[in-house]
């Protein structure tokens, strides 16, 4: 099964992202209910390992904060451009908690992941979509915001691929301490 660790959103939270979902030509938008700020891809594991890492996670201890959403970036440049995403603002907590996860994950047994933690909500992926239209788009949508909440568990979800539709289910939630 293929697993990634993320921070879930309120749905009002992603109530305002669906908003952004619109007006890029050849984008693939990410569903709302499938929105989230990934802090760990584990990748494909099989049921022990999936175990583990669920005990592992189980063990992480970190305080409940708050964090908020700015901007829009995007992951690529000129016609390479995979995808566009929310910002996150006020991560430091966030980066600590995934710290944490890293940590837990790689004393399961996972390789330490070495690539640098962007965190960012994905929107859409893209396929030759024109630089031009996505500079108007991010021109329309750079003073996006949504306001600190509180988040208050991670969780650990399986990505799953049925006709042409992927499907992010909640195997596991972490609470954060309150
Ligand atoms: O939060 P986002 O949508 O950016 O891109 C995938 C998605 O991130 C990422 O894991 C999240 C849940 O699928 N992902 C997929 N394959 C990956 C890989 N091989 C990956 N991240 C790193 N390495």
């Amino acid at each position: 099964m293929r697993l990634f660790v993320a921070a879930p959103l309120p749905l009002d939270v992603r109530e305002r992202l669906a908003g952004l979902c619109a007006g890029l030509p050849r984008a693939r938008w990410v569903e709302p209910h499938n929105m989230h700020i990934t802090l760990r891809f584990i990748g494909e594991v099989d049921g022990d390992a999936a175990e583990d890492a669920d005990a592992a996670l189980a063990q992480v201890r970190h305080q409940a904060f708050d964090l908020g959403l700015a901007g829009i970036g995007h992951f690529g440049s000129g016609r390479r451009v995979r995808s566009v995403w929310a910002g996150v603002e006020g991560a430091e907590e966030l980066v600590h908690l995934r710290q944490k996860v890293e940590s837990a994950l790689v004393r399961a047994g996972h390789d330490p992941e070495h690539r640098k933690f962007h965190p960012h909500v994905t929107l859409a992926r893209l396929k030759s979509t024109p630089a031009a239209r996505l500079g108007d788009y991010a021109a329309a949508h750079n003073g996006f915001a949504v306001a600190p909440f509180r988040l208050e568990r991670f969780t650990l979800f399986q990505s799953r691929r049925g006709n042409e539709r992927v499907h992010y289910e909640a195997l596991a939630e972490y609470p954060l301490a309150g």
